[in-house]
């Protein structure tokens, strides 16, 4: 289960947290070029001054004009205060969220799976406590999209916004998507658009049950089968924080669905191999061992097991998942299409025996 969670006219909304007394009236955020007074482009809007059509990207001097006659406040960018402000709100979401990914200042991907399962009943109410919370703590709204995967929760936050909260079930994906128009799935821009237009395709729905070995002509192999799994609503990418390696993983199909442990740890097998083949090369000691599974359903879980003193070795690895996965199949009765495994907390750490470690401290 996926959340992605943005943050509302951003920018703006920062600004009214520390200026209440603009919030009745249009505020704009602007970067301002420095060329002649107004002349630079609007960052982004509050929802009052959109009314009047002033939105990201356009240029100040046309903002002001939309704006004339009425107590428009305009504002330069203060990027450190929006990031202060950003940083207390992905702290929130790290207590909420096993996996946190943070794609830009204002907005990230939190993988709760862990913590409401395959209930989109406790999503709801999960992801409305986190809302209140981040409002209580920080002051600030966002908008939350609910989904089986990342690539459906994103396209579920776009459609409602602000203080929005859209979910989407994994039974609910295809009829959600077909209506929409092929731009808004990630890497569609205005020339993909064009050339699919022409071959008849202007929905998610056209694009989902378009013929794939002519998309793979026409796009390529990578994209083709991008952009009809897509437009199905497949996505199986995990929701991993970005930045310096803090983990190695691998993920991999299995060769059917399965419900059955040792079938799923051949595969495993198979991934600790090149995940343990990465680490020793680093010459890193790990600490956490964690699975991830995509059901049939689509949906994704994940699970971690921190071990007490950092380690090096492949049989830990291959002991832990297996744990892992005992514990997984007994608890859920969904066949697994695909798994990983990642390995984090790492350390040049040598390992050492308990015994001694505690003799030197
Ligand atoms: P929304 O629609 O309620 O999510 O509104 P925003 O303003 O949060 O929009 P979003 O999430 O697309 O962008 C987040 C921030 O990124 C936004 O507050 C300002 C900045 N930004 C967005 N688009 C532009 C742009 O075209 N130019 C510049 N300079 N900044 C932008
Ligand atoms: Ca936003
Ligand atoms: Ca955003």
């Amino acid at each position: 289960m996926i959340f992605l969670a943005d943050f509302d006219y951003f920018f703006a909304q920062c600004e009214e947290l520390r200026n209440p007394a603009i919030k009745e009236k249009p505020v704009v955020v602007g970067v301002y070029s420095g060329r002649t007074e107004d002349s630079g482009a609007v960052s982004t809007s509050n929802y009052i001054a959109r009314k009047y059509g002033v939105k990201s990207g356009l240029p100040l001097f046309m903002a002001k004009r939309k704006l004339e006659g009425t107590e428009a406040v305009f504002l330069p960018v203060d990027h450190e205060y929006y990031e202060q402000i950003s940083n207390r709100i992905m702290n929130i979401f790290r207590k909420y969220a096993s996996e946190l990914e943070q794609v830009s200042v204002d907005e990230a991907y939190l993988d709760v799976s862990e913590q409401v399962g395959c209930s989109f009943g406790k999503a709801r109410d999960y992801a409305l406590t986190i809302k209140a919370d981040v409002k209580a703590q920080v002051g600030i709204s966002l908008t939350i999209g609910v989904g089986p995967n990342k690539l459906v929760a994103k396209i579920a936050c776009d459609s409602q916004k602000p203080d929005g909260l859209t979910i989407v079930r994994s039974e609910q994906t295809k009829e959600f998507l077909a209506p929409l128009p092929i731009n808004r799935l990630l890497g569609i821009g205005k020339k993909t658009a064009a050339r699919m237009d022409q071959m008849g395709i202007k929905t998610i729905g056209d694009l989902a049950v378009y013929d794939c070995q002519r998309l793979i002509e026409g796009f390529g192999k990578v994209l083709g089968i991008y952009f009809h799994n897509a437009a199905n609503g497949i996505d199986n990418e995990p929701v991993k924080e970005q930045g310096e390696a803090e983990s190695i993983s691998k993920i991999g199909t299995l060769k059917y669905d399965t419900h059955n442990l040792d079938f799923v740890l051949q595969k495993t097998d198979e991934l600790i191999d090149v995940v343990f083949e990465e680490v020793s090369k680093k010459e890193y000691s790990f600490k956490t061992v964690s699975i991830y599974v995509v059901n049939v359903d689509l949906s994704g879980k994940s699970r971690s097991i921190t071990l007490e003193q950092p380690v090096k070795d492949k049989e830990t690895i291959r002991r832990n998942v297996r744990i892992l996965f005992e514990k997984y199949l007994s608890e859920s009765p969904l066949e697994i299409r695909r798994v990983g495994v990642k390995i984090s907390g790492f350390s040049k750490e040598e390992p050492q025996q308990k015994s001694l470690m505690s003799f030197f401290t």
